[in-house]
């Protein structure tokens, strides 16, 4: 399991986010054995503009990703529901035919966990099937 930096917010300079952004991109390029990858997204923000063009971009290379949605308990469950429902709402407004794959979780709360560990050891036990 690999946790890359966040290819968004940084405090550096506009040329080192450059450099960083292609490091990122070059490592889903080249990653081989790559499974899946996750898109963690804090639940209480709009779809912002970095993230819908890298959910595009993945796309478009072909990229399995699923979204996680972090810090659910910043939020009460009618609100978790609501950005969530919106979020979606943006995407299948966009290029995307079909919401992809999505946890909703906060990692004080341990919500999600289980859905989120089980999910990973189905898509592990896939690509071992696949591999042998
Ligand atoms: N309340 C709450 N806080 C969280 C949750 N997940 C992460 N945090 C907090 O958010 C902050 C950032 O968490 P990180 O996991 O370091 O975030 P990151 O996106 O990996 O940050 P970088 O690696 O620096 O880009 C920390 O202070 C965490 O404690 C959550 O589910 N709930
Ligand atoms: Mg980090």
């Amino acid at each position: 399991m690999v946790d890359l930096p966040g290819y968004g917010y940084a405090k550096v300079s506009k040329k080192d986010k450059k450099t960083f952004q292609k490091y990122i991109t070059n490592y889903f390029l080249e990653r081989e054995q790559l499974v899946c990858s996750f898109i963690l997204v804090d639940i209480r923000h709009k779809p912002q503009t970095i993230d819908m063009e890298f959910m595009q971009w993945m796309g478009e290379n072909g990229i399995p990703f699923a979204i996680v949605f972090t810090k659910a308990d910043k939020l009460k469950p009618m609100a978790i529901q609501r950005q969530v429902t919106e979020y979606l709402q943006h995407l299948l407004s966009g290029i995307w035919e079909e919401a992809p794959q999505h946890f909703i979780t906060s990692s004080s709360k341990k919500m999600g966990r289980d859905e989120l560990l089980t999910y990973i050891e189905t898509i592990n036990l896939g690509y071992f099937e696949a591999r042998t």
